[in-house]
């Protein structure tokens, strides 16, 4: 279907969260029905976004997704949270309405540039990252996606130009894109996730090589050489690998183009000709995960021509990392306390509990917990082992955490009952750094890890100094 074309068709959107939002406004004027279906019955019914929509002509419905709505619709443009295990999607795709994200739908109104970021972790911070050496080299980004503005409502905003859409993609969205393909599109590593969503680590896993595959001859590929899931992904176009691993360098220097980390240098090698970036310590973002982090982004800097390197390492140079990553929040008794509410799975969590602890001779007190992805902790109960002094428990996961680390003779455990008593229990153990980086998703107890992460700087900016 010619999405660009829809003034006779009926769009039903699914979903009424930021997506589904920001696509039946984006739509207003160039479908000629949208259908609005959000299967709770939620609050904002009457939401200044709702009630504009609706005396727009939108027809909304809560509290069901019912098949009245379905049958009507000729194209169906889905919100990323719902799974394709879900009967509703069965059902869809069963009547063959077509159905797809706003990721596609918005791709298909723009010609500008898009560097697309995907992987399990890292996608916020590089994402953000390329934004602001675009910026730094004069240039007009725009970060968007699964990173907090939808694509759509990015393409839709008149009001805010840019060169370049940042878009930060995750496997739900990359799933329902089916001829997404981007002028640059990254995959930072893999590693199991989102296996409620998917069904399997093998859908999982396929759904973001699938943004690979769907590349043109002319985009380009960024991949992480040091990641054997993604050593193995087939990519049509060019390549750009980053390593920050350096045993296997004869094989990396049989390809034309790289990024890699070489006695503290971060370099580019581009047909044999190499250049020195920046050092390493200059980065203010800190930990090997960082590093890959900004060697992906070096690559698309090359890529889209950034200036010389000398703007590329500016903006690396001036680069504060985000929100909710490892962020330094305070330092209370001689205390550092960090916030990671971002790491919501244990892969996560072993870079942040790496980045610290290879930093120095630092104890640390770990806070862990929420919902359970029910994912393997064995490689994360290692880094516990090697870098952690303490572990305190909360929330869904609290059990299960705890019989495994018990389990392999890590003993050091606290369980408490919320994020407030996880914090005053850190105050009690004897080691230099507090890292809240809970390696679980937040949903258990909180809207998103975004106000996890607010309320635990809150509940630290509390803490009573004696
Ligand atoms: N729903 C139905 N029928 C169903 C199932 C669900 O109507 O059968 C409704 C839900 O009740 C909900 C809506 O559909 O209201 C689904 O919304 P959503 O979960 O897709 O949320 P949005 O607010 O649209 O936010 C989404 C992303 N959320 C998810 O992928 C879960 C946001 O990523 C993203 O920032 C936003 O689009 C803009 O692109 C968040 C996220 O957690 C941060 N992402 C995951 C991650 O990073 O790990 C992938």
């Amino acid at each position: 279907m010619d999405l660009k074309n829809l003034s006779d068709k009926t769009v039903l959107i699914l979903g009424a969260g930021k997506t589904g939002i920001a696509t039946a406004n984006f739509l207003l004027g160039k479908a000629g029905n949208i259908l609005l279906s959000e299967k709770k019955e939620i609050e904002s019914k009457s939401s200044p976004d709702i009630d504009g929509l609706k005396k727009a002509g939108v027809k909304t419905e809560f509290g069901i997704n019912s098949d009245n709505f379905i049958n009507k619709a000729d194209l169906v443009i889905i919100s990323p949270g719902i799974s394709p295990e879900s009967e509703i999607v069965k059902k869809i795709i069963r009547l063959g309405i077509p159905l797809v994200s706003d990721i596609e739908l918005a791709k298909s109104y723009t010609t500008k540039p898009i560097i697309a970021i995907t992987g399990t972790n890292g996608k916020t911070t590089t994402c953000s990252l390329i934004t602001h050496i675009l910026k730094s080299a004069d240039k007009k980004a725009l970060s968007c996606g699964n990173i907090g503005t939808p694509f759509i409502e990015a393409v839709g905003n008149k009001d805010k130009e840019t060169d370049y859409y940042v878009l930060e993609v995750s496997s739900f969205q990359i799933f329902y894109s089916p001829t997404l393909c981007c002028d640059i599109a990254i995959c930072l590593n893999i590693t199991p996730d989102h296996i409620e969503w998917h069904g399997n680590l093998e859908n999982y896993i396929e759904a973001k090589h699938k943004l690979f595959t769907q590349q043109k001859p002319n985009c380009w590929s960024i991949l992480n050489f040091n990641d054997p899931v993604l050593r193995k992904f087939s990519v049509p176009g060019n390549l750009f690998y980053f390593s920050s691993d350096l045993r296997e360098k004869n094989v990396l220097d049989s390809y034309k183009y790289f990024a890699y980390l070489e006695n503290d240098f971060l370099k580019v090698s581009i047909n044999n000709k190499v250049q020195e970036v920046i050092n390493k310590n200059q980065l203010r973002i800190i930990g090997m995960h960082n590093i890959e982090n900004a060697l992906a982004s070096i690559a698309a800097g090359y890529i889209l021509k950034v200036d010389t390197s000398s703007k590329i390492s500016e903006g690396l140079k001036t680069f504060e990392g985000v929100e909710h990553r490892l962020e330094f929040v305070k330092k209370i008794q001689g205390k550092d306390f960090y916030n990671d509410s971002k790491a919501t799975n244990p892969e996560a969590t072993i870079k942040a509990i790496e980045a610290l602890g290879l930093s120095g001779n630092k104890r640390i007190t770990l806070i862990l917990g929420g919902r359970d992805k029910n994912t393997s902790l064995n490689e994360m109960i290692q880094s516990v082992k090697n870098y952690v002094t303490d572990v305190i428990l909360f929330g869904e996961a609290k059990e299960r955490f705890n019989k495994e680390l018990a389990k392999n003779n890590f003993n050091n455990l606290h369980t408490v009952s919320n994020l407030s008593e996880a914090v005053s229990a850190s105050l009690g153990s004897k080691t230099d750094i507090v890292l809240f980086s809970p390696a679980c998703a937040s949903f258990d107890m909180f809207k998103n890890y975004e106000e996890r992460g607010h309320i635990f700087k809150e509940l630290v900016g509390e803490i009573k100094i004696n």
